[in-house]
């Protein structure tokens, strides 16, 4: 009766024109949806992750099957306004993590305000009676926030996080427990509950160093949610980026790739009190404190990688420094001014690379080409960035056909285009890729551009310009030859 219901309610698939940070492409539910309570959660560890600036979770699930036929769909619940922030949402077999990655997508119900959904779908069905340990992993974005949300120039900051003691589930979960990785000892608050819901009837939270512990708890029924929070030190950015506009030009006729990263930040940390003091800046760089401030800003680029530019909304900024050898090319970048809670800071960078580090030929003599390169490079920061939209462009040589990517950045969208510049006759094949709620920790995933660029293309552009050249020629030597009063005069004076 449930699976009748369940096919009735049809799953659409919608692609929603550009709305913010809710997911574009998606499937509707309606309102009253609710997952039918074919499984159960057996055991539930969640592991929290607090030692960045975005918050890293992970569920250790064992689910069972306590329907009557085979079921393959399960729904992770969220809070109304947490799933437009949710990123990188994996879902694995724990005992089979070789297998890959499960199908995880949206399914939004059509009303903003009730509770949403992550629909993880099994490879194979899981049948009654049947086991399986799920492994999910995701992070949110923008889920610190500095309390005090002023502080001094040179005070410690400390930022609350809110969460549910209870592991959000769609389902009844048997037994479970949620562990918190903190970045200090210095936690001034946590939530503590009573005794009576810790199955064990122990101290809730379990205290030991970074680690706290929330649970066991038993038979707690599908929805149920139990607030609590904790409040600890992070002197450190809450560095967020708005956007990232990444364009990777390559040109065959010049050998080379170029790099060019557009970034508009934000920092979400505590703002200041007061004026800010150049005075106590500078006296403070001595000793180099903890700082919520952004200071500095690391790209480890490609060996290999030259001459590098940064430049933000006033021009050039000189306090950069670019560390290049054998081994290493580390653009070490400190914006004009530090960057404290509440400020935003925007800016270009920019390198090349040498084409021969990120293009091959399929094969000898052939006209396919494959280019690898980064998704996104972006700064590596020990505190962690995050990112609410990033839209990488592969701009590649006019005449290029047959274009084909793969990533493992989940996108939101693709589009093929063609790009128009000085001296292209047809424009350039340019690849646009968008994605939302990504941090730093994806910043070594590949991007890999497949495609044709015939032998006519690739002497198109030489040719061009040779034509264009010998138009000159032929021009001025027909006006040179022409015998008109005031062209002689010209050529007289
Ligand atoms: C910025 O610096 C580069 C070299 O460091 C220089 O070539 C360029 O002209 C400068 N641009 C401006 C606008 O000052
Ligand atoms: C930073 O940018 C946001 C918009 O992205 C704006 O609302 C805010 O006022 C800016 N802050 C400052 C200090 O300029
Ligand atoms: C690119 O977008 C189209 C829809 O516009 C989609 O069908 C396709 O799967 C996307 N390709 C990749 C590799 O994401
Ligand atoms: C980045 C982005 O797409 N922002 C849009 C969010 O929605 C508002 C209004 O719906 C638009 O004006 C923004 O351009």
């Amino acid at each position: 009766m449930r699976l009748i219901q369940w096919a009735s309610l049809g799953l659409i698939s919608l692609v929603a024109a550009d709305s913010n940070l809710t997911l574009e492409s998606r499937n509707i539910l309606p309102s009253t949806f609710k997952p039918p309570q074919h499984f159960q959660n057996v055991n539930l560890v969640r592991n929290i992750n607090l030692e960045k600036n975005y918050v890293r979770e992970t569920v250790n699930v064992v689910i069972e099957n306590v329907g009557k036929e085979a079921q393959s769909e399960y729904f992770l619940p969220f809070e109304p306004g947490t799933i437009a922030r949710i990123g990188g949402l994996e879902a694995r077999d724990k005992k089979d993590p070789e297998k890959g990655g499960f199908v995880a997508e949206v399914a939004v119900t059509d009303e903003q305000s009730s509770t949403q959904f992550y629909k993880i779908t099994l490879p194979t069905p899981l049948q009654p009676k049947g086991q399986l340990t799920l492994s999910i992993s995701y992070w949110t974005l923008a889920s610190l926030n500095p309390l005090p949300a002023q502080i001094g120039q040179t005070d410690k900051q400390y930022v609350l996080y809110t969460f549910s003691a209870y592991a959000p589930s769609a389902y009844l979960t048997q037994k479970q427990k949620t562990k918190l990785k903190l970045p200090t000892t210095d936690v001034p608050d946590a939530v503590t509950l009573p005794k009576s819901l810790n199955t064990e009837g122990k101290e809730d939270p379990q205290k030991q160093g970074t680690s706290f512990t929330y649970g066991p708890y038993s038979e707690i029924e599908a929805g149920a949610l139990q607030e609590v929070s904790v409040r600890y030190e992070f002197t450190k950015p809450l560095t967020h980026s708005k956007l990232l506009e990444r364009d990777v030009e390559v040109s065959h006729w010049g050998g080379n790739v170029a790099f060019e990263e557009r970034h508009w930040l934000t920092n979400r940390a505590a703002s200041l009190k007061n004026h800010f003091s150049r005075v106590a800046y500078q006296q403070s760089a001595y000793y180099n404190p903890p700082m919520a401030a952004l200071k500095e800003l690391r790209f480890p680029l490609a060996i290999g990688s030259e001459d590098p530019y940064f430049i933000d909304d006033i021009g050039n900024v000189s306090t950069s420094r670019f560390r290049t050898n054998m081994r290493e090319a580390n653009l070490e970048l400190k914006p004009r001014y530090p960057v404290f809670g509440g400020w935003n800071y925007s800016f270009r960078v920019g390198w090349n690379g040498d084409l021969s580090g990120y293009v091959r030929r399929l094969k000898t003599g052939s006209d396919g080409f494959v280019l690898k390169v980064p998704f996104l490079d972006g700064p590596k920061q020990v505190e962690g960035i995050e990112y609410e939209r990033v839209v990488t462009r592969v701009i590649l040589p006019e005449g290029a056909i047959n274009v084909h990517f793969e990533t493992t950045i989940p996108l939101i969208s693709n589009t093929t285009s063609l790009h128009r510049t000085f001296m292209d006759t047809l424009g350039r094949t340019t690849l646009e890729l968008t994605a939302i709620n990504v941090v730093d920790e994806l910043r070594d995933r590949e991007l890999v551009v497949m495609y044709d660029y015939p032998f006519s293309a690739r002497f198109r552009k030489p040719l061009t310009i040779f034509g264009g050249i010998l138009l000159v020629f032929v021009v001025s030597w027909v006006v040179g030859n022409l015998d008109v009063s005031i062209g002689s005069k010209v050529k007289a004076a």
